[in-house]
C-alpha cells in the first residue's frame, strides 16, 4: 500500500509540466459534491481541465478514485452549469431570469439583508447549507458573522439526521468523537508499527465502499480485509460487504437499537465484556446491565426480524475479537430515536474495551478542521446572538449543550406560521432542499415560498433554485477554488487551477458579502488571506504557515496517540479520563439524566410500523427504507451528467422477488410507492438480497431534461421519495428523523 511509486512517472512536486499539460497535485472536494478529499492529479491545458488521475503518492487513498471523480472533466466543463449571477424577472418558478453582474448581485443581497434586519431583526434571515461539502463552515460564518443571525441550519434536514445524532450520543457519552481506526491518522498508514488490523469489523447500517461517508474511505476496510479482518454486517440489503461477511443480520429497518441492546444482553449476561476496562473507565455499568435485561434475545428477534441464533453468534463474535472495530452509518441517524441507537452502539465498543486502541474505535477530538474554522471565524461573533435560535426552546438537549444549528423542522414551522417571529430571507448554498434534503418535499416547497427573498448559490439550475430563488449565484467547482481541506486528517489545500465563466468559490462569495455587511469581521483582502487566517487559528491542527507552503507540501499529518484517556489527553484539565462529568465513559449518561432524558439506551418503535400501527400496515404492507447511496450520484447531483445517467438512467426501488410476484411486479416495471403522506414513481428492481416485506428506494431524483418551469420544476415531484417521508417527527433530543423507516404500498403504474 505504501510501496514507493516511481518518481519518473509520478512526480512529488505539487505542480509540473508533462508534455503540453500542466499537472497539479491537489485535493478535490466539491463541487460536485463529495465528503472526501482524495489526492488528484489534475491535467490542464490552456486553463481547461482535460483529465484527472488518482495521485498514488497521496496516503489518504493511494491513487484510487471513484467514478464520479474520474468524470470530473465532464462535470466541470458541463454546458448547463450556471455561468453568471441572475435575478428573477418573472413570477417565482416561471423560469424568467436576467443576467446581472456580481457587484449588482452582492448589492441586492446586502440591501435586502439590511432592510430585513432593520424591520424584522437579524433572526429573520436563515442561512441553509447541505451535507459536508466544501461549504460546511461558510453558512455558519455567513449567518453569525455577516448577518448576525443564529438561524443557520441544514436545508430542512429533519432532526439534523445526518451524523449529528451519532455525534450527539458520542459527545454525551464519551465527551469525544470516535472513528473506526484504519490507520488513517498515520502517513505511513498500515505500515505504522503502532497500528494493528482489527480481527473483526462490525459494519452497522453503512455501505462504506459506495458511500465513503464523512471523510472515511470504504476501501480502507477492504485494505483491512486483505490483512485478515473478518466482517459482521447489519443491513437489510445484501451489500458487497455483507456478501463477504461471516455474519450478516438482515434487520427490520428502524429497529437497530433493539438489535444493539440484544447484542449487549448477550455480551453482558455471558460475561464477554472487558472487565478491566469496565471497572476502571466506565460509569453506570450496573444500570446498563439492568436495562439490557429488558431485551432478551427472543424478544429482540421478534422485534428486529433477525433470528435469535444469528444475534447470539454475531454478538459473541464481536465481543471475542481483539481488537474489534465498529463502523456505522446513516441508518443509525435515520430513525426518530437514532441517538439511543448511537448510545447502544457506543456501549458496544466501550464495554468490549475497544476504546482508543489500535484497530478499535479511536477518539479524534483533534482534526475536525471544518468545525474548528467555524469556531475560529465565527468565534468573534457578538455575544448573545444565539438567543432565540429556532428549535432551542423545544429541546433541552439542543438548548443546553450540543446544538450547533437551528432545528430545520422549527425553521419549517416558523416559515409556515411566521411565529414566534417572521422569517423573511433564506440564503441557501449547497442544498437542493425539496428535491432531496428535506422530508415532506411539497410541504417544504410551499413553506419556502413564504419567504420574501431567497438566494440560491449552486453549480446548476436545480429545482430549488428554479422554484424559489429570487437570486441565483453561480458557484465554482473544486478545481476552480482555493480552499482548505480538513475533515479529520491530514490537513490539505485545494488549489485553484482553472476558472469557469464568472463562477465564484464559496470562500469568495462569503468574503464579498461579509466585507459589505461587516468589514471589521471580514478584514481579509482575498480568499487566500482568509484561508491563511483560518489555518493559523485552528486549535485542532498544529500546522502554521502560508497557503503556499501547505499547497507545496500537499498535506500535513499531525501526531496521533492511542489510549489518550490514560495519558490525560482528552480532558481540558489534563487529568486522565474522559471529558464527561464523571470523567468516565458514561454508559449511564449523567447529562441526559440532568436534562430529564432517558440516560440509558432504549428501543421505541418507529411512529408508523408493522407493530406501532398494525392497521395502517395492513393498508401499506411494506417497511420503506430510502436513500441507499449509488456509485453514480451524490444526493441529487450528477443527474445531468451523461456518463452517470448511462449507468443509472432511472430512479430505482428494490423489492424482494417473492414480494414482487405477489403484487404482479416484474423487474424493470414502473411502480408507484404510496403511503398516507404521498406517492412517487420508480422503477422496480427485484433484489433477492433484500429482506422480505421491505422496500428500499433511492433518494434525490429530479430530471434536468424535463420542463424547468413550475409546476414541473424538472419533474421534481414525480419520483421524489421524500413525498413519503415526514417532517417534525424527531427524537426527544431534537435529533434523529425517520427517513429510513416509513411504511408504504407498491403497485404497477
Ligand atoms: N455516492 C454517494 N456517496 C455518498 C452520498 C451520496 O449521495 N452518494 N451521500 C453522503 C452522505 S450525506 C451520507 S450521510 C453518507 C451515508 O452513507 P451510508 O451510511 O453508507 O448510508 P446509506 O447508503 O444511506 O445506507 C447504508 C446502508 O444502510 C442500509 N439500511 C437501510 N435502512 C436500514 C436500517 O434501518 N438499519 C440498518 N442497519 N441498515 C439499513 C441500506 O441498505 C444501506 O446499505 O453517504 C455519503 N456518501
Ligand atoms: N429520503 C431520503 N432523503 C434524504 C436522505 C436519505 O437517505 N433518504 N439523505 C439525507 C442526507 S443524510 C443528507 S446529508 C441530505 C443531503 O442533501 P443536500 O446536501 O441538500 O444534497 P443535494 O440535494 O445534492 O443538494 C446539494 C446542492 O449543492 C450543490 N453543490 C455541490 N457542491 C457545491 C459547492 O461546493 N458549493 C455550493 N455552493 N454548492 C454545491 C449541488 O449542485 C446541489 O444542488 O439529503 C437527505 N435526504
Ligand atoms: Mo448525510
Amino acid at each position: 500500500m505504501t510501496a514507493e511509486v516511481s518518481e519518473s512517472v509520478y512526480k512529488k512536486e505539487w505542480q509540473y509540466q508533462e508534455g503540453e499539460y500542466t499537472v497539479t497535485r491537489t485535493t478535490v472536494w466539491s463541487g460536485p459534491g463529495c465528503h472526501n478529499g482524495c489526492g488528484l492529479l489534475m491535467y490542464t491545458k490552456d486553463g481547461k481541465l482535460e483529465k484527472v488521475e488518482g495521485d498514488p503518492n497521496m496516503p489518504f487513498f493511494n491513487g484510487r478514485l471513484c467514478m464520479r471523480c474520474l468524470a470530473l472533466p465532464e462535470v466541470v466543463n458541463h454546458p448547463d452549469r450556471l455561468k453568471y449571477p441572475m435575478k428573477r424577472v418573472g413570477a417565482r418558478g416561471e423560469n424568467k431570469w436576467e443576467r446581472i453582474t456580481w457587484d449588482e448581485a452582492i448589492d441586492i443581497v446586502c440591501e435586502k439583508a439590511n432592510g430585513f434586519i432593520e424591520k424584522y431583526g437579524n433572526k429573520s434571515i436563515v442561512c441553509q447549507g447541505g451535507t459536508g461539502r466544501n461549504t460546511t463552515w461558510h453558512m455558519p460564518v455567513l449567518s453569525y458573522a455577516a448577518f448576525k443571525s443564529p438561524n443557520e441550519c441544514g436545508g430542512f434536514l429533519s432532526g439534523d439526521a445526518c451524523y449529528t445524532p451519532r455525534m450527539a450520543a458520542m459527545n454525551a457519552m464519551f465527551g469525544a468523537t470516535f472513528l473506526a481506526d484504519c490507520a488513517q491518522f498515520f502517513e505511513d498508514r498500515y505500515d505504522n508499527p503502532n497500528w494493528t488490523p482489527p480481527e473483526t469489523i462490525l459494519i452497522w447500517g453503512n455501505n462504506p465502499i459506495v458511500s465513503n461517508a464523512d471523510g472515511f474511505m470504504g476501501h480502507w476496510l477492504v485494505d483491512c480485509m486483505r490483512r485478515g479482518s473478518k466482517l459482521i454486517v447489519v443491513d437489510p440489503r445484501l451489500t458487497w460487504m455483507a456478501a463477504k461477511a461471516e455474519h450478516w443480520l438482515q434487520v427490520r429497518p428502524g429497529t437497530d437499537s433493539a438489535l444493539a441492546l440484544g447484542f449487549l444482553n448477550v455480551i453482558i449476561n455471558e460475561e464477554l465484556y472487558d472487565k478491566e476496562f469496565v471497572e476502571n473507565w466506565t460509569f453506570g455499568f450496573e444500570e446498563l446491565k439492568e436495562r439490557v435485561q429488558e431485551y432478551p434475545v427472543e424478544k429482540v428477534a421478534e422485534i428486529t426480524w433477525v433470528p435469535k441464533e444469528k444475534i447470539i453468534a454475531a454478538a459473541r463474535a464481536y465481543a471475542k475479537a481483539k481488537p474489534a472495530m465498529l463502523q456505522w452509518g446513516l441508518a443509525v441517524d435515520h430513525a426518530k430515536h437514532g441517538v439511543a441507537t448511537g448510545h447502544a452502539l457506543g456501549c458496544l465498543w466501550a464495554i468490549t474495551g475497544n476504546v482508543d486502541i489500535p484497530g478499535g474505535n479511536i477518539a479524534v477530538n483533534s482534526g475536525y478542521v471544518q468545525a474548528d474554522i467555524r469556531a475560529a471565524v465565527a468565534g468573534q461573533m457578538p455575544k448573545g446572538i444565539k438567543e432565540g435560535r429556532l428549535g432551542d426552546d423545544l429541546y433541552s438537549f439542543r438548548k443546553n449543550t450540543f446544538a450547533g444549528h437551528a432545528l430545520p423542522d422549527a425553521v419549517l414551522t416558523t416559515l409556515e406560521t411566521q411565529k414566534p417571529y417572521p422569517i423573511k430571507m433564506l440564503f441557501i448554498s449547497s442544498s437542493n432542499t425539496f428535491a432531496n434534503m428535506g422530508a415532506e418535499a411539497k410541504r417544504v416547497y410551499e413553506a419556502m415560498l413564504k419567504a420574501e427573498f431567497i438566494v440560491v448559490a449552486d453549480l446548476f439550475m436545480t429545482p430549488t433554485a428554479m422554484g424559489c430563488a429570487d437570486l441565483v449565484l453561480p458557484v465554482a467547482m473544486s478545481p476552480e477554488r482555493n480552499a482548505l481541506r480538513g475533515w479529520w486528517a491530514p490537513i490539505r489545500t485545494i488549489s485553484k487551477i482553472c476558472q469557469y465563466e464568472e463562477c465564484k468559490s464559496d470562500e469568495e462569495m462569503l468574503l464579498a458579502i461579509g466585507r459589505r455587511m461587516d468589514p471589521e469581521r471580514f478584514p481579509w483582502k482575498n480568499d487566500i488571506e482568509m484561508i491563511e487566517y483560518c489555518m493559523n487559528n485552528l486549535s485542532s491542527t498544529k500546522f502554521r504557515g502560508t497557503f503556499k507552503e501547505l499547497q507545496e507540501k500537499i498535506y500535513v499529518f499531525e501526531d496521533f496517540e492511542y489510549k489518550k484517556h490514560e495519558k490525560g489527553l482528552l480532558r481540558p484539565d489534563g487529568e486522565p479520563g474522559f471529558n464527561t462529568t464523571t470523567g468516565k465513559v458514561e454508559l449511564f449518561m449523567t447529562l441526559f439524566a440532568a436534562l430529564e432524558l432517558d440516560p440509558l439506551p432504549y428501543f421505541h418503535e418507529p411512529t408508523e410500523s408493522p407493530v406501532a400501527t398494525p392497521e395502517l400496515f395492513e393498508q401499506y404492507p411494506f417497511v420503506l427504507t430510502s436513500g441507499q447511496r449509488s456509485y453514480e450520484f451524490f444526493h441529487s447531483e450528477h443527474r445531468q451528467v451523461k456518463s452517470m445517467r448511462e449507468f443509472h438512467p432511472d430512479p430505482i426501488c428494490e423489492i424482494h422477488p417473492e414480494d414482487a410476484k405477489e403484487y404482479g411486479i416484474n423487474n424493470g416495471d414502473w411502480v408507484y410507492l404510496e403511503n398516507s403522506h404521498g406517492k412517487c414513481k420508480m422503477k422496480a428492481k427485484l433484489n433477492p438480497g433484500l429482506l422480505r416485506k421491505v422496500i428500499s428506494a433511492e433518494h434525490g431524483w429530479w430530471f434536468p431534461e424535463k420542463e424547468p418551469a413550475a409546476p414541473s420544476l424538472f419533474g421534481v415531484f414525480e419520483s421524489n421519495i421524500n413525498l413519503l417521508t415526514t417532517q417534525c417527527d424527531v427524537g426527544p433530543t431534537g435529533y434523529g428523523a425517520p427517513y429510513k423507516n416509513q411504511i408504504c404500498k407498491v403497485y404497477k403504474v
